[in-house]
């Protein structure tokens, strides 16, 4: 279903216009209320008369996450915090959080661009939701609470964890729709698996996964254990949290990205722009909000834009599935690689478990790779009480490494774990493991 056809299907010209006239209201109110931006973009010449056409866009200066960070908490706010109706924090693993706002009309931005994003990937008002993303300062939970209301769905506020009552819920419940990330979507499956319950039964259709980096493979050991269709939903604190992009059910090739929200580029690493259909660092650029508008905000997310129109009736530009963050690409001997390259290679091999962690080690200089992984459940069983040196442990190793070499080129140390033991995931999974 398209919520909104008025926005949804708009032709580029009459979306460009749009865009540009968004975009020079946003300077306008940006320059007047914020002074980081008002000397940003007296320093670039920049005025909002001088944006003529969106390419034009290229001479507003990039702004960064560390921008955030050194106006902490609410220096870029662009109203008094009075006005500000919600606040909400990234997670800031590595120091303090990034900080963003809302006004009232922020919220009705973000419950619209949501109800698309939902009705997209299969919601229908009438169904019922359980929310599994968590609650509190991240953007997940409430984000998607608030435009299921909205939309008029049945909400199943269940946040984070706790796998077990999930599992209760989905089978007393009887929920359409589940919204966790796809770390989490897979643990619940293979939980219930576990717990004997019967996932076709439960009447789940659609399920509403993002948050971080995911692969094809992922998406297809997902639907084997909870029997409905993934939806890869995007999005980041920054620019308003999830509903800047997300699959349609019927073609789920590439994300609509709400551009008469959120205008999307593309640069390399020097920030040139780069041409439809090439990868590079996707750069947003907010057209309509009120308390912490971003201009050509650096996402760090890898992705390309396909401005084809789509079979479903969108006209809005595609991204591709997202590779991974600039910062979390590996240089492993040469070889560049994201973590999502080696998580669909490893899912591809039939013997091991959807279920890795990679741990790099710095403190040679020279950083090593060991890929940590687990046998199936099926081969656990066949094999009995694990034993790291049977020779059958041996032969998935090699078949592992061997994999690893045919699809990447890379050749790290594999660790073959007992079955269970890698860290399941109830929210964003932590892939990466550095020691330094
Ligand atoms: O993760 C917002 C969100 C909540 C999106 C629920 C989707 C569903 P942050 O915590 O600010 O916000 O993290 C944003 O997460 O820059 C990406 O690196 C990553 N990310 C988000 N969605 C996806 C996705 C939320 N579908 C950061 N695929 C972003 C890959 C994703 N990475």
């Amino acid at each position: 279903m398209i919520w909104n056809p008025g926005a949804e299907t708009l032709s580029r010209k009459e979306l460009t216009a749009l865009q540009l006239e968004r975009l020079r209201t946003t300077l306008q109110w940006a320059s007047e209320r914020i002074a980081f931006y008002r000397e940003a973009l007296a320093a670039a010449r920049v005025t909002p008369e001088s944006i003529r056409s969106l390419d034009d866009l290229q001479r507003i200066p990039f702004t960064v996450k560390a921008h955030l960070r050194e106006h902490y908490p609410f220096g870029l706010f662009a109203v008094p915090l009075a006005q500000v109706s919600r606040i909400h924090a990234s997670s800031g693993t590595r120091g303090k959080p990034t900080v963003v706002g809302y006004t009232k009309n922020d919220l009705q931005v973000w419950r619209e661009v949501m109800a698309r994003s939902l009705a997209a990937a299969g919601a229908e008002p009438g169904q019922l939701i359980q929310i599994a993303y968590g609650y509190g300062l991240f953007t997940g939970g409430l984000g998607f609470h608030d435009a299921a209301e909205y939309m008029g769905l049945t909400v199943v506020p269940a946040s984070s964890g706790n796998t077990l009552r999930q599992i209760m819920l989905l089978q007393d419940f009887r929920p359409q729709g589940l919204a966790c990330t796809p770390s989490f979507a897979l643990h619940i499956g293979e939980s219930m698996r576990e717990q004997g319950v019967d996932a076709s039964t439960l009447g789940l259709r659609y399920g509403l996964f993002g948050a971080e980096p995911w692969t094809e493979e992922l998406r297809h050991k997902i639907e084997a254990v909870l029997f409905l269709t993934a939806v890869d939903f995007y999005g980041l604190s920054e620019i308003i949290g999830p509903g800047v992009a997300v699959e349609c059910a019927e073609v789920r090739s590439g994300l609509h990205i709400n551009e008469d929200h959120f205008l999307p580029e593309i640069v390399d690493t020097a920030g040139k722009a780069l041409p439809p259909g090439t990868e590079g660092e996707l750069v947003l650029t907010t057209l309509t909000k009120e308390a912490l508008p971003a201009f050509r905000y650096r996402t760090g997310d890898v992705t390309s834009l396909n401005p084809e129109p789509c079979k479903c009736g969108r006209t809005t530009v595609r991204m591709a599935r997202i590779k991974g963050r600039t910062d979390d690409m590996l240089i492993i001997k040469g070889v560049n690689v994201y973590p999502s390259q080696v998580e669909a290679a490893l899912l591809a091999v039939e013997d091991l478990a959807p279920h890795y962690q990679l741990v790099v080690d710095r403190t040679h200089g020279f950083p090593n790779l060991e890929v940590h992984v687990e046998p199936a459940e099926r081969v656990a069983q066949r094999w009995g009480r694990f034993d790291p040196t049977h020779p059958e442990v041996a032969a998935l190793r090699h078949k592992v490494g061997d994999r690893l070499r045919a699809a990447l080129a890379l050749n790290p140390e594999i660790v073959i774990e007992a079955p269970r033991t890698i860290p399941r995931s109830e929210g964003k999974a932590v892939r990466v493991i550095e020691r330094k």
